[in-house]
């Protein structure tokens, strides 16, 4: 036999079966290492990690939107910088999102596709309008704030360029959560007609940004499988409760109420109890009957098609110079 017909045949006996790649997947997963974009994974771990990540990736973008709306209106020239700031952040965060999604054999623009064409969800809570400036205080403080509940523990994923993307994300969601609790703290040392503005905006954010969490655990099809392959690693009752009782002291100081009657302190649970969020309102937003949905996608769609011209500059840049590159002698080589 030639060399190469042995090394062929010791190859092909040493390709581990299908059994074991499963073992060694769920051993890597049990023992807290990270499956990486060349390891084997089960294709159910693939399609819930391209939803999840897509999702995510998706809502960092349209997420922009809500805020950017008040970009020409910052009541200050520091209050634009700040928010032009943190609105580039998160389209930072897609990018990082998108590229995660990548290593996954997905292809951003086929990911982008399907979000203006309605086949991709995003997070429910963008679908809500932005009416007064106050909106920019409580999106940093109670959004962010559910967004920094939700992804803290996405740092621990199972899977590497994700959990990775997350640090960066989570540290930059954490400026963000600040900048809105003083904004509010200005606001709540401000004149009556300002804190009746924090308190309406309080009002309409508070039951959106519980619902940010999902479903019930109970009518959530996905957190049982994707908390065994430790892509989620708690449920999302388990965040919304850490959420509530982590913002009630925040709202105590900065003096508004949270507009839910049932909300307490339970002193046997050592959590506080408190009512039930819309599930309907939530099922609706998700289906695409929100208040802004039609209006989110349109500007995305168009944000696309306009940004069309600067993809095909890009493409061609890129082949020019890969073409130089290849008939040019490198500075190195000609040495
Ligand atoms: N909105 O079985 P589950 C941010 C869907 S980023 C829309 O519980 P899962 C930063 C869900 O996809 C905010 N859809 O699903 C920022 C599933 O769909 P399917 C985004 C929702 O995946 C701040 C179905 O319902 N963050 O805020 C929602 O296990 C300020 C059944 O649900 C992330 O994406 C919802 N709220 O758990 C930017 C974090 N909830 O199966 C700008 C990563 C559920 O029909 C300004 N994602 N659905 O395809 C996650 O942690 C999870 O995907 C959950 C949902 C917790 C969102």
């Amino acid at each position: 036999m030639s060399s190469t017909g042995t090394a062929a045949a010791a190859a092909t006996a040493a390709a581990p079966g299908a059994d074991a790649l499963q073992h060694r997947f769920e051993q890597v997963v049990e023992s807290e290492q990270r499956i990486e974009p060349r390891d084997w994974m089960p294709d159910g771990y693939r399609a819930t990690l391209i939803r999840q990540i897509a999702q995510h990736a998706h809502s960092e973008i349209i997420g922009m939107q809500p805020e950017g709306n008040w970009l020409t209106r910052a009541p200050s020239l520091r209050r634009k910088a700040i928010l032009l700031a943190k609105v580039q952040d998160e389209a930072g965060h897609g990018l990082y999102l998108y590229s995660a999604a990548e290593t996954l054999g997905v292809d951003r623009a086929e990911l982008t596709e399907k979000l203006i064409s309605g086949r991709q969800k995003y997070s429910s809570i963008f679908n809500y309008p932005t009416l007064t400036f106050a909106d920019v205080g409580v999106i940093g403080w109670l959004v962010d704030g559910a967004a920094i509940c939700n992804q803290v523990p996405l740092c621990r994923c199972s899977y590497g360029p994700y959990a990775r993307a997350m640090v960066r994300i989570c540290k930059e969601e954490s400026f963000h959560q600040r900048q809105g609790y003083e904004l509010l703290m200005t606001l709540s040392r401000g004149t009556e007609s300002q804190r009746r503005m924090l308190q309406d905006a309080v009002d309409r954010w508070w039951w959106p940004s519980l619902m940010m969490f999902g479903p019930p655990d109970a009518d959530s099809p996905n957190t049982a499988q994707s908390m065994a392959w430790r892509i989620k690693r708690h449920t999302n009752d388990e965040l919304r409760q850490r959420f509530v009782d982590m913002t009630v002291p925040q709202a105590e100081r900065l003096g508004v109420t949270l507009p839910d009657p049932d909300l307490e302190w339970n002193e046997e649970r050592g959590h506080h109890d408190f009512g039930e969020p819309d599930w309907e309102e939530l099922g609706r937003v998700i289906r695409g009957q929100g208040p802004c949905n039609a209006e989110r996608i349109d500007r995305r769609r168009s944000a696309h098609q306009e940004g069309a011209w600067v993809r095909e500059a890009a493409a061609a840049h890129a082949a020019k110079q890969a073409s130089r590159a290849r008939t040019t002698p490198s500075a190195g080589g000609a040495a």
